[in-house]
């Protein structure tokens, strides 16, 4: 069982290092993968028609300017597909939001915020939490860890 992670370009790599280290603390294994969809089509669909009888159970996909990526990765398979916009480009992002999200009926992309590579992998261990009680305690331990943090900063201001 493990996560897929593909990019349209390597310049993606930064923005998506988040998702590799969160699923790693997740104890999830990945592969990580660059490849585009306007590039290198055969080797999108090769990636995402076989993906299922690889062990992945997810895909993130994420790509800047016009990102078919996602899109074209939900039309080879049935796993959840998870989208994240890059800002790669002068239109800050948006431009990839747009193409990301606008998923004809029919071919859904959970698409995620601009650069929201963090969540897209915890929306993958959530989507893999429904059937593994061990990634389902992880995440729950993560909403406390969380909440003792905002407790914290919460006392510091209080203290000011
Ligand atoms: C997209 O174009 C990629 O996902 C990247 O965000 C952007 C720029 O790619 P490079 O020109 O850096 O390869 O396809």
């Amino acid at each position: 069982m493990k996560v897929a992670i593909i990019m349209g370009s390597d310049s993606d790599y930064p923005i998506l290092e988040p998702a590799i280290q969160t699923l790693a603390d997740f104890g999830i294994s990945t592969e990580v993968v660059v490849a585009s969809a306007h590039r290198t089509p055969d080797i999108v669909h090769e990636f995402a028609a076989g993906a299922a009888k690889r062990g992945v159970r997810v895909i993130i996909a994420a790509a800047g300017a016009a990102a078919h990526l996602p899109g074209v990765i939900a039309s080879y398979t049935t796993l959840p597909v998870i989208g994240v916009p890059v800002n790669s480009t002068p239109l800050a992002g948006m431009d990839a939001l747009l193409s990301i999200v606008q998923m004809p009926s029919g071919i859904p992309v959970a698409t995620m915020a601009i650069n929201g590579a963090k969540n897209a992998a915890i929306f993958a261990a959530q989507i893999l939490a429904v059937s593994n009680d061990e990634i389902a305690e992880k995440l729950l331990n993560h909403r406390q860890m969380m909440a003792q943090e905002v407790a914290q900063k919460a006392a510091r201001i209080a203290s000011k």
